[in-house]
């Protein structure tokens, strides 16, 4: 008998399910196994019950026979070695032409390692990023593909037909570029989603602690956010959230304030660093979540440390409706400085990433996904070589509507001594990038004072270094060895 299955899916948890059902609903028969193998029954008695496009197999020989060539496995399990566990375990099955894809939020060296190893052996490899939770996978996720390029027309069929769509009807689903391409842009995406998550919550704190507000109030102002250019999941879970209550109490309040991490951000930031990008904003939401974790610390400190004893004065209304615009301001800041890493990855990286392709994946589908994503892939569809996205005219007029409101709310809530780390340093760097001239020059000296690290010249051209005697001790001789 020729066999059906037009792909397989090893990993049933919850995501890998709904992304089977997700593809069965489109027509395709998917092939489900799992290391657990009685999962795999479990799932065609319960949530594939009636679903004839699925089908189970029970080991990776019957996984393998049911698939149509070349075959293709997608991987959706733990990240890490489980995924290089099963790559292992697959080899002596298949054959050159065959195609893994892991699913998983595998970090992005990890990808680019496994697509090389494979290709080596004749095989294909895609290293995708999924994103949308679970409601995403069962009915529309964004899906970020990189790898072996002759893998793409292999599953675009397949990944554009369950992806979300854009409002316009684009699939939230493009090639990204060769290797790890696929998966430092989900990186990214997480990266990005923790920056929104933490201005989210420092307006929440502002409004809570600077202005008095009560949930429904807070529960009212998002709302009325989410009609306008703010308009995205977060702020709209942001908005059911506050309202939510279980036996009368608001379970918001009932949540303990540790935030926990897995490691995306993290990543993101210590790309940022070895790229030398100045990703702040999302650096800020990685510590806040640190700091955060430090409850017991903070507790204590709580008891000793001091702050200013003063309160909000102005007229209410006025100050959320600033507090709206400081945190427009403060994504933009943040998305530009997550286009600047992508742009320096894809130099350094050699994946010619396209950005306004970016910016429709993330379109739809994600956790990300908002109206304000619709004008990025504006942006670079009127500029694809967009140096800054704070140097669009739609941003930067956004930005300069924006921005006495911003410095109003940084005042307040530093007056005030509300914590505002994402706020706070999205506007020091846009005044940082608006600036000729920054006090780098008297670092240099210093450099050169120290350690003999030699500086250029403003009167004197780029690529001169020059070596001051500061003190008149010492010798003229450069230091061209320590560096700090
Ligand atoms: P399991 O059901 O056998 O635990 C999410 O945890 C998915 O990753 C599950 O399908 C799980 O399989 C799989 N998984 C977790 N750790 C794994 C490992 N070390 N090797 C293979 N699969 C693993």
């Amino acid at each position: 008998m020729e066999p059906k299955g037009d792909i397989a899916l090893i990993g049933l948890a919850v995501m890998g399910q709904n992304l089977i059902l997700n593809m069965a609903d489109h027509g395709y028969t998917v092939v489900a196994f799992n290391r657990t193998v009685s999962k795999v029954d479990e799932f065609l008695n319960d949530q594939a019950k009636g679903h004839d496009k699925v089908l189970g197999a029970h080991s990776i020989e019957e996984m393998v026979r049911l698939l149509k060539k070349p075959r293709k496995i997608m991987l959706m399990v733990k990240a890490g070695k489980p995924v290089d566990e099963f790559i292992e375990t697959l080899l002596p099955h298949l054959e050159p032409g065959d195609l893994i894809i892991d699913g998983g939020n595998s970090h992005f060296p990890d990808t680019i390692r496994r697509t090389k190893y494979l290709e080596g052996k004749g095989l294909l490899y895609i290293g995708t990023g999924v994103s949308g939770g679970e409601e995403g996978a069962r009915h529309g996720p964004s899906i970020m593909p990189g790898g072996s390029a002759k893998a793409w027309p292999l599953v675009k069929d397949i990944f554009q037909s369950i992806a979300a769509k854009t409002p316009d009807g684009e699939p939230c689903c493009d090639w990204v570029g060769d290797d790890g391409a696929g998966h430092y842009v989900k990186m990214t995406h997480n990266g990005i989603e923790y920056g929104d998550m933490q201005l989210i919550c420092e307006a929440y704190q502002l409004m809570k602690e600077g202005l008095g507000m009560s949930n429904q109030e807070m529960h009212e102002a998002f709302a009325e956010w989410n009609e306008g250019e703010l308009d995205s999941y977060l702020i709209e879970i942001t908005r059911d959230i506050l309202a939510h209550q279980e036996n009368g109490e608001y379970t918001v309040d009932k949540i303990l304030d540790t935030a926990g991490q897995k490691g995306t951000g993290k990543w993101t930031g210590v790309s940022s660093l070895d790229l030398g990008i100045p990703v702040t904003l999302i650096g800020e939401a990685v510590y806040a979540r640190c700091l955060s974790a430090m409850k017991d610390e903070r507790v204590a400190a709580s008891k000793i440390l001091t702050g200013p004893d003063c309160k909000f004065t102005g007229e209410k209304k006025a100050f959320v409706e600033d507090i709206r615009q400081a945190l427009l301001a403060s994504k933009i800041v943040s998305y530009a400085q997550g286009f600047m890493l992508m742009r320096e990855a894809s130099k350094e990286y050699k994946w010619k990433l396209n950005y306004g392709a970016v910016a429709m994946m993330w379109r739809g589908g994600c956790i990300i996904r908002s109206a304000f994503l619709g004008k990025i892939k504006a942006a670079f569809d009127r500029k694809p070589d967009l140096r800054n996205l704070l140097l669009d005219e739609y941003f930067h007029g956004v930005i300069d509507r924006c921005q006495p409101s911003w410095r109003r709310v940084v005042r307040s809530a530093v007056e005030m001594g509300v914590p505002g780390p994402a706020f706070t340093t999205a506007l020091a760097f846009y005044d940082g990038y608006r600036s000729e001239r920054l006090p780098a020059n008297l670092l240099q000296a210093q450099r050169d004072y120290f350690g003999a690290h030699t500086y250029e010249r403003i009167d004197k051209p780029r690529g001169q270094y020059f070596h001051t005697n500061w003190t008149g001790r010492g010798g003229t001789v450069a230091s061209g060895t320590y560096n700090a």
